[in-house]
């Protein structure tokens, strides 16, 4: 009988069952998942995918999984998915105590404590799976799994593993109903469909309170970037096999190496590629390299995703950004110039912030305008300094992992006014009356010339025409 593995994604957190495809970012797949299954189907091993974003129920899913009859459930998580994922693997061994039960991701390696307590896990995978989960199928296929439950992942080449595996989200969704002619469901209108995500590299080299040290526990410390040759090899089988006409890169800084941004886009350039694409970047790294933003827009570029993250340079230098407000709006400016729309992430709500703090939030979002609102409320997550701040400080609000979501509207923190944040946060994204009449204006002519609003916008004069290819 053929030894069977199914992966589970159980990101509805907060959001429920049937919630693929509502909400921004609820059709993209798991790089985690999608990788861990290339790497096993290419040790040989058949995988399946049950994702829980597509179901009706925990009914539906034990069902599901029956059907199924897995040897071997993977599951993937965050600190947000502790709830499902837990609740998962429970049906699990209750349906049948000898599938073997192995969990993974960002949770399991930045707060292995935790999940230790998650007694229907077997095996606990820390750090990268894609050299160790395979080994470890291999080792219960062939009757000698290891007698460690905590397995330290190896770190794997990334140039030498597969691609990630998008059919194994694409097929389970569309068993389920969802009519999805796209890799990944699209978000923004400068990314038509066909779309997808890509990960040129693993970890960050900045040091942000809200984020470090977790993610160096799960990649590294340092940047572990892909050959651009590997990342234009699988742009090209995005396009051969999945047509795809646009793509974001989900790297947490893809700016972060000049020299790799360079030769990316003149390989991209030369391959012939012009399909637009998103990428995060920094203001500090905007500003002392607009070289870099021509070179990218050049390429496609549409926009990129900026942590502005506050306007108040005492709480950025609380946070350790690295960057200042000054940085922010010229940021912005250069944005602009260029044609390219912003993606602002920003949050409120930080510890010892005042109210003076947000006001400057709200002012600096005004003067940048961006393109998309991002705001968060800060939310401390494990593993992260200021994770440990809030609980030293015993200021944490939060009683339960869905709580672990940054943009629900309840408070995470004490001392903080919830009803002023919630105005705040609105109030921010209200936009001038000079600066909404600019994009109205700008949307009726796009609509009468039939040209996207950027090129009115350098039409008007607003943008500078650095940007010819744009
Ligand atoms: C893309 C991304 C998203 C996307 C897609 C999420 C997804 N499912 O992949 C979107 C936008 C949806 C998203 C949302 C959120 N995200 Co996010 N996201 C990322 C980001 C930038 C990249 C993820 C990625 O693809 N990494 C590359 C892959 C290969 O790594 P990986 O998924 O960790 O998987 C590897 C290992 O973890 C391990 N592994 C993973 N699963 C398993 C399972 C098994 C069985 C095994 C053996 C191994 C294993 O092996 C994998 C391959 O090596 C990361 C930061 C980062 N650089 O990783 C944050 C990150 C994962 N996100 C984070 C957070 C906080 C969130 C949100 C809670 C934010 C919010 N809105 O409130 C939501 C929660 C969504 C939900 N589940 O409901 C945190 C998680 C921190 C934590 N303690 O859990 C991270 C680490 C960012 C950070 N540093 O703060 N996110």
């Amino acid at each position: 009988m053929a030894f069977k593995t199914t992966l589970v994604y159980p990101g509805i957190a907060g959001r429920g069952f049937r919630s693929l495809k509502q909400g921004m970012d609820a059709g993209w797949i798991s790089h985690g998942l999608a990788s861990l299954s290339a790497a096993a189907k290419a040790r040989g091993f058949e995988v399946d995918l049950i994702d829980l974003r597509a179901l009706e129920s925990w009914d539906h899913f034990r069902t599901v999984l029956a059907d199924r009859d897995p040897d071997v459930v993977g599951v993937t998580m965050m600190s947000v998915d502790y709830n499902p994922a837990s609740q998962a693997i429970a049906i699990v061994k209750e349906l049948n105590p000898d599938i073997v039960t192995v969990i993974g991701g960002p949770h399991v390696t930045i707060a292995l404590e935790d999940t230790m307590n998650l007694a229907n896990a077997d095996y606990l995978v820390t750090r990268e799976g894609e050299v160790t989960f395979p080994k470890l199928l291999e080792a219960i296929r062939d009757g000698s799994p290891p007698s460690d439950r905590i397995l330290r992942g190896e770190t794997p080449d990334l140039d030498r593993i597969p691609f990630s595996d998008r059919d194994l989200f694409l097929n389970e969704w569309r068993k389920w109903g969802y009519d999805i002619d796209s890799p990944e469901v699209p978000f923004v209108a400068e990314l038509p469909a066909p779309f997808a995500t890509i990960i040129a590299g693993r970890g960050c080299l900045y040091h942000c309170t809200f984020c470090k040290p977790g993610e160096d526990y799960l990649f590294g410390r340092r940047t572990r970037r892909r050959s651009v040759d590997s990342v234009i090899d699988e742009l090209r089988m995005l396009v051969d096999r999945y047509h795809i006409a646009s793509f974001m890169f989900h790297d947490d800084c893809l700016t972060e190496d000049r020299r790799w941004v360079t030769a990316f886009t003149e390989a991209y350039i030369q391959a012939g590629f012009n399909m637009p694409f998103f990428c995060q970047s920094r203001a500090d790294i905007i500003v002392q390299h607009e070289d870099m933003v021509q070179r990218m827009v050049r390429a496609g570029l549409r926009g990129y995703f900026i942590g502005f993250e506050s306007g108040s340079d005492r709480m950025l230098e609380f946070i350790r950004k690295g960057t200042t407000v000054e940085q922010n709006l010229e940021a912005a400016r250069i944005c602009r110039r260029y044609g390219i729309s912003i993606w602002a992430n920003y949050m409120m709500g930080l510890p010892t912030e005042e109210k003076a703090d947000i006001l400057a939030t709200i002012r600096m979002m005004k003067q940048i305008d961006p393109d998309y609102y991002s705001p968060a409320f800060f939310t401390p997550h494990p593993g992260t300094d200021l994770y440990d701040y809030v609980v030293e400080h015993g200021l944490s609000r939060i009683t339960d992992y869905d709580s672990y979501r940054r943009n629900p509207n309840e408070p995470k923190i004490r001392h903080q006014d919830y009803e002023f944040l919630q105005w705040a946060m609105l109030e921010s994204q209200r936009r001038t009356p000079v600066n909404a009449f600019k994009r109205w204006a700008a949307r009726q002519w796009s609509r009468a010339r039939r040209i996207t609003p950027a090129k009115v916008m350098r039409r008007l004069g607003l943008a500078r025409s650095g940007a010819e290819s744009a």
